[in-house]
């Protein structure tokens, strides 16, 4: 992983235990439901949990297309950190494209 990458990730993860920390309320997903991971209609950390556990192999998607937040027809690390981007308001909107 590039170091960029690395500090990227390590940026978001402090702003999401900070939004953890103060209790932020969830967001509610779309219509669409695109990042939705886990199913109860709503985005917020426990999808990107449950997107990093699919990602090591402890998780069964239900459905790949909510997954895939880059429409590139993977679902990948990259995926995770659009999700992660959105939680904390670095992306407005899913899915993302740059
Ligand atoms: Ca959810
Ligand atoms: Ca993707």
């Amino acid at each position: 992983m590039k170091k960029t990458t690395k500090k990227i990730m390590s940026a978001l993860s402090i702003v999401l235990m900070m939004c953890l920390l103060l209790n932020t309320a969830p967001m509610k997903a779309s219509a669409a439901i695109l990042g939705d991971i886990n199913g109860d209609n709503t985005i917020n950390i426990s999808d990107a949990i449950a997107l990093g556990r699919y990602l090591s192999g402890q998780y069964t998607l239900s459905d790949y297309s909510i997954s895939d937040l880059n429409v590139n027809y993977v679902i990948d690390v990259v995926d995770q950190q659009i999700l992660l981007a959105f939680l904390v308001g670095i992306i407005d909107s899913l899915p993302y494209s740059n």
